[in-house]
């Protein structure tokens, strides 16, 4: 275990990012640490850094609930609470959501919050990863003096109760780094369920198994083919703006014939809309299309809201609803069984909202969605890509001067 930063020099120059390596703690091990200090729940977004751990929560082997949200800002907050009600959380989240986070943090500190942060080490040991997480994840703590230590190994889980102890004395976070957690023996087929509408604070922790109540889910289970729904798209694509995220930024270059006006692998979870929104409202005299992915729009939900204010009417969004988080290793999000996004966009003010679920229909009904002169979503359940995804491909500075001087062209 390295403390405070000391062991990054054994890692200069690696791209190593420690994922399932051997040496890595089980996650069997950290859920043992946190039943050993008493916790209640941990609070946590899934994603693949720390997803060995929500699964073995899933299990229902411990006592420990697992409270899964759409973004990290809320599980600081909800962790406030379940502490003001006598509970003893922690908070679990990948670095990224941990600076998505930020003002949650700050409250934290602010109410002296005993709280420990597990927070997934993505990047560490920099390396040739363009994604700078890794390096700034250490500096952003030490700056918001939050003490930490970095679990590298098994032997290196006593961290986690030195964390609580630390938080105690200090009346404020600390956070216990997780660059990996290795294989647990978990059945690889279990994953916890969307559902558990009645049971967030009573039910038994375990969210597998729970089958989705029939009312709460999307009446419509039908799902159209990801790379066939996306090949549909660009073939009555013409020079619209394209800007895909997520799975869909491994699908989308498969089948693009503009890649020049394509901007595709925004590196930072549900902000591709909001990036549409600006590019939209720059080049008004430009058609806009963003493909979002379901799990970034839940976080991002409020985009709607901007969206329908600003109305950008260039701008048509679409939501590629694949029912789960795809590109991190298909984790379920809050409500992903049932979220309605055409309703919360017509609730938010948009008055052109489709949604497809068979692929003959959108072919028929697509030129009608896309023509239209004002903000228009466009839901697309598919099946979830899988092996039809391509390699995934970082959006660089120079892929945005590259088209940023292509669109200054036109
Ligand atoms: C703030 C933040 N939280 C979590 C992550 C980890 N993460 C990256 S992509 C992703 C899931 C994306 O799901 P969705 O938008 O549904 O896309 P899909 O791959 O299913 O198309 C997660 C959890 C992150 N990068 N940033």
């Amino acid at each position: 275990m390295k403390e405070n930063g000391s062991g990054l020099a054994n890692l200069a120059g690696s791209s190593k990012e420690f994922y399932e390596e051997p040496q890595a703690p089980t996650a069997w091990q950290i859920v043992d640490a946190l039943e050993q200090a008493g916790v209640t729940h941990v609070v946590s977004l899934a994603d693949n850094w720390t997803v060995r751990v929500h699964e073995a929560l899933a299990l229902g082997k411990t006592p420990i609930k697992l409270v899964h949200t759409c973004r990290e800002g809320e599980n600081i907050p909800i962790a406030a609470g379940l502490m003001a009600a006598g509970k003893n959380p922690v908070v679990m989240m990948q670095n990224s959501g941990f600076f998505e986070s930020g003002d949650s943090t700050r409250l934290g500190i602010q109410l002296c919050l005993p709280l420990v942060m597990l927070i997934g080490y993505r990047g560490w040991g920099g390396g040739g990863n363009p994604n700078v997480r890794g390096r700034f994840t250490e500096p952003v703590l030490r700056a918001l003096d939050i003490p930490y230590e970095i679990v590298d190994s098994a032997t290196s889980v006593s961290a986690i109760g030195r964390a609580f102890k630390r938080a105690q004395e200090r009346r404020g976070p600390a956070a216990v780094l997780l660059p990996g957690v290795g294989p647990a023996g978990i059945d690889a087929g279990i994953r916890l369920r969307a559902d558990h509408s009645e049971e967030v604070f009573d039910g038994p922790a375990s969210l597998s198994g729970v089958q989705p109540v029939a009312s709460r889910v999307s009446a419509s289970k039908a799902r159209m083919d990801y790379l066939q729904s996306l090949r549909c798209l660009s073939s009555h694509r013409t020079d619209q703006i394209v800007i895909s995220h997520e799975t869909a930024d491994r699908v989308w270059p498969l089948v693009s014939k503009r890649a020049d006006f394509d901007l595709v692998g925004l590196p930072c979870m549900s902000k591709a809309c909001s990036l549409a929104v600006g590019v939209a409202m720059g080049r008004p005299d430009r058609k806009v299309w963003v493909l979002d992915g379901d799990g970034s729009l839940a976080m991002n939900l409020g985009s709607l809201a901007t969206e329908a204010d600003w109305r950008p009417r260039n701008l048509v969004h679409f939501v590629c609803q694949n029912f789960e988080y795809e590109i991190t290793a298909d984790q379920p999000f809050p409500s992903a069984d049932c979220i309605d996004f055409a309703m919360i966009a017509r609730g938010c003010g948009f008055r052109r909202v489709f949604t497809f679920d068979d692929l003959d229909e959108l072919e028929r009904g697509l030129p009608e969605a896309i023509s239209g002169s004002d903000l228009t979503l466009v839901v697309l359940k598919v099946m979830p890509a899988g092996a039809q995804a391509g390699p995934y491909r970082y959006l660089l500075p120079e892929h945005v001067q590259q088209f940023r001087a292509t669109l200054a062209k036109t």
